[in-house]
């Protein structure tokens, strides 16, 4: 079990012996103004008192990171590699001043300085390093892993664009190139020496070595240098500062020596342009994987990094390779980095010389892997010929572990090819393709599902036959979500209160907020907790403004989904609601409906054309609703442009509800759903992912739940299931599709919708038709109780009481605890 972590926050005379006082901050940031940015106060910008600022923060890590990674070296610890494609790690000043208990000496030292500390942390550019869920999660991990003591590593790749910037113009998506990278970044230390080589294309021998022994040599057709870019991850308010290492491609030589010889210093050139690109950029999700060279590329490139930094730490650490599992446990963060499986048995048997039955065991031990998704369009697989023409090498060795395998099935299975078919790493039923699903979960040594209700599904669905075949293997572990960043930092107000009421404690402890139980009543107590939404409410309407342009009234139910833009979320249900809504409000202007102002949030796939098609949507109905003076003090529509970590700073805080309505079985977990939960709002859901558990941890009576569970789903669609049913039983959801079909949202032109409306008539895929009478049922319960401020107000302040188990300390331990027998070492 993990140790608690001790709260150590300097003050006084030892305070300024660790350089955390406001005096020494001041003077390290004027005189890194200069010495750093060659700028005097006089002449600064902003952004020089930023990267002035940063740098004297990092500084006052520096000295914890060596520290930890020395400790690391020298014990006889395991350390938790965490392999994952994304790390959405979000804006980091401030997050690093609230670990280390700095923050009001930042705020005196620039207050000094003629500087505001908050206007300076709002420049930072964020590191958007991921597209959603599964990479912000990454980041939640590290948090908590560094705050838990625990050795651990974070592996990924050094995007130079992340993902886009979602500017809206006219109603629709328009995507912009993401330059985190333009002014420089102040948190990353290059480190030239840490970096190894990564082969791809050419072709295999095999030969006898000196010893007689088998040996397979990779001729590669292209070679391409890994660099390590490591970012400090400190713990709050622990001495352990651990490392994120993201790896940036180059070429291996500047210059290609025989081209440059014969005179083409440009062909020379593309060599490295060609390496340097594979760094480049982040891919967006929800695009189709067909021909995305690059992208294979991107994670063998990352995967190969990572292992041979392994090995090497394990040689530092004078151990031998057979002690590799024991001082090294890799979870695989989604299918993208299960190429590890065939890289590792690579290293240890073409590299270090191991049998292949030892190289199998190190390997086997050593790996562990999470699902994130059960959607079959989203599992990933790859082309033989493109995996081949790139990995040769690893090709052949996923070709003998699944010969092994499959050997194994066949001998518990006898005659029962069909069950063989489906459980290859190879799916033969069209052009062949690799199921890397697959290929991680024969590797591994654990599999885990993200939230209860996932991982049954995962057991008795996707992973069925290796649920069967090695039932110890699966585990569950529900997401979690740091604290720190996402209720401590982002709702200061709200921060002081829980201090206040339960103690500091519960920021290193989730569970201590349970102390809040005992004030849900107090009318007092209740006063206050209003206030605080209110102010918060108020800052995001300020937000909108600039934004968009609209004014909102924080008196209004905020009611609010941000996500990513995907159909089996189902924005699309929502705004169907809101259409209904306008339509009865016009109709009946008398009717005492709360005042609700929607907030949507999200970025949609570039070559999703539905989920754009939904912005668009969402875009059209807030240009009519916001301009119909009929609507004033009753509804507004709002979409955020460009969601991501720092809006969404502002965005939780400010909720009252919390639309969380995906289809039944389609949603891993959710941590949006989460985030939403500790600061207060109420959720509005179905029974999918782990809202399931929040409506446990909340009690139901404090969870508005609706729509189909995931057994009714599947029956509907085995069944077959008729939308236009639905359409035909319910006139408000009639009236609502056709005013949008007669283009009303989209200034006339009837052709824009069509694709939206005919899809939902005709197919429906995630039933949004079936959920939308017992939504709309539900969203007039969520009105009710919002006519009832003290009734609202006691089910608010009991969601974040029971938010305890969804911060991501428990999830770690979880992690520690049952996948990686991990310790941490204070
Ligand atoms: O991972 C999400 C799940 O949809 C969500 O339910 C869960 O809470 C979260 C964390 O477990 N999945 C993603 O965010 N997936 C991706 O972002 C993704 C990225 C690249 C891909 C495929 C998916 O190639």
């Amino acid at each position: 079990m993990a140790a608690n972590p001790t709260t150590r926050v300097p003050g006084g005379a030892e305070a300024a012996r660790h350089g955390l006082d406001a005096e020494s901050l001041q003077r390290d940031v004027l005189d890194n103004l200069v010495s750093l940015q060659a700028r005097y106060p006089a002449i600064a910008t902003p952004h020089d008192w930023y990267m002035a600022l940063s740098y004297s923060v990092r500084d006052r890590l520096l000295l914890r990171w060596v520290d930890t990674v020395q400790r690391y070296a020298a014990a006889d610890v395991r350390v938790a590699c965490y392999l994952s494609a994304e790390f959405l790690i979000g804006p980091q000043l401030g997050n690093n001043l609230l670990n280390l208990g700095i923050e009001a000496q930042a705020r005196a030292a620039m207050l000094a300085l003629g500087q505001d500390l908050d206007t300076v942390i709002a420049l930072e550019e964020e590191p958007g390093l991921g597209n959603g869920g599964l990479g912000r999660l990454a980041a939640c991990y590290l948090d908590s892993l560094a705050t838990l003591q625990m050795p651990a590593l974070g592996y990924g790749i050094r995007y130079e664009f992340g993902i886009f910037r979602q500017a809206i113009r006219d109603g629709w998506q328009v995507e912009e190139t993401d330059k985190w990278l333009q002014k420089g970044n102040p948190w990353e230390i290059v480190r030239p020496d840490v970096a190894y080589y990564v082969n791809f294309g050419g072709h295999t021998q095999s030969a006898t070595d000196a010893e007689g022994r088998f040996r397979v040599r990779w001729t590669a057709a292209n070679q391409v240098k890994g660099v390590a870019c490591d970012t400090p991850v400190p713990g709050y308010r622990v001495e352990t500062c651990n490392t994120l290492r993201l790896w940036k491609s180059e070429a291996v030589e500047s210059f290609d020596l025989a081209d440059f010889n014969v005179g083409d210093y440009y062909g020379a050139v593309q060599e490295k342009v060609i390496s340097e690109t594979l760094s480049k950029v982040l891919y967006p999700n929800d695009e189709p994987e067909m021909g995305k060279r690059l992208r294979l590329a991107q994670q063998y490139f990352f995967v190969s990094c990572s292992l041979q930094d392994m090995l090497r730490l394990l040689e530092l650490k004078g151990e031998p390779i057979e002690r590799f599992a024991d001082m090294f446990v890799a979870q695989l963060n989604d299918t993208h980095p299960s190429i590890a499986v065939a890289e590792l048995m690579r290293l240890l048997l073409d590299e270090r010389g191991l049998q292949w039955e030892q190289a199998w065991d190190i390997t086997r031990r050593t790996l562990a892997y999470t699902n994130h998704t059960l959607l079959p369009e989203a599992l990933e697989t790859w082309g033989l010929p493109l995996f081949r023409s790139l990995l040769p090498r690893p090709l052949e060795i996923i070709y003998e572990i699944n010969r092994r395998f499959l050997d194994e099935v066949r001998q518990r299975h006898p005659g029962d090819e069909s069950r063989v078919a489906r459980m290859s790493l190879i799916d033969e039923s069209g052009d062949r393709r690799i199921r890397m699903a697959h290929l991680a979960t024969v590797g591994s040594h654990a599999v885990n599902g993200v939230a209860a209700l996932h991982s049954s599904l995962l057991r008795e669905t996707v992973l069925r036959d290796f649920a069967e075949l090695w039932p110890e293997r699966f585990h569950n572990v529900t997401n979690g979500v740091t604290p720190r960043r996402f209720l401590a930092l982002c709702n200061p107000g709200l921060a002081r209160l829980l201090d206040e009421t339960v103690g500091e404690g519960w920021i290193a402890d989730l569970t201590r907020l349970r102390g809040l139980e005992a004030h849900a009543d107090d009318a007092a107590f209740q006063r206050r907790w209003r206030a605080i939404k209110h102010a918060n409410k108020e800052v995001l309407a300020q937000h909108i403004q600039s934004a968009t342009g609209v004014v909102v009234d924080p008196r209004a139910l905020f009611d609010i989904q941000v996500k990513r833009i995907h159909e089996y979320k189902r924005q699309h249900l929502n705004a169907l609601y809101m259409v209904a809504l306008y339509q009865r409000l016009r109709r009946e202007p008398q009717l005492a409906l709360a005042p609700r102002c929607f907030v949507f949030g999200g970025k949609a796939a570039p070559g999703y054309a539905m989920a754009k098609l939904i912005i668009r949507l969402i875009n059209g109905i807030a240009e009519v609703v916001n301009n119909d003076p009929a609507m004033e003090g009753r509804l507004k529509v709002i979409f955020f442009p460009n969601f991501n970590v720092k809006s969404a700073h502002h965005i939780y805080p400010a909720a009252d509800l919390s639309e969380q309505i995906s289809t039944a079985g389609k949603e891993a977990s959710g941590t949006g759903n989460m985030k939403f939960m500790m600061n207060g709002a109420l959720t509005i859901g179905t029974l999918d992912g782990a809202n399931v558990e929040i409506r446990e941890e909340a009690g139901a009576e404090n969870f508005f739940l609706f729509g189909l569970r995931a057994q009714d789903v599947e029956r509907l669609q085995r069944e077959g299931y008729r939308p236009a049913d639905h359409v035909a039983a319910h006139d408000e959801l009639r009236e609502a599709l056709d005013l949008i079909a007669s283009g009303h949202f989209s200034r006339g032109e009837s052709e824009v919708f069509r694709p939206l409306v005919e899809n939902l008539m005709q197919w429906d895929h995630f039933l949004a038709l079936a959920d939308y009478a017992d939504y709309a049922a539900c969203q007039a319960r969520v009105d009710a109780a919002w006519q009832d401020p003290a009734g609202w107000t006691r089910m608010s302040i009991l969601n974040t009481a029971r938010s305890g188990k969804f911060s991501s300390d428990r999830a770690i331990r979880e992690y520690g605890d049952r996948i990686w027998s991990l310790a941490p070492i204070g």
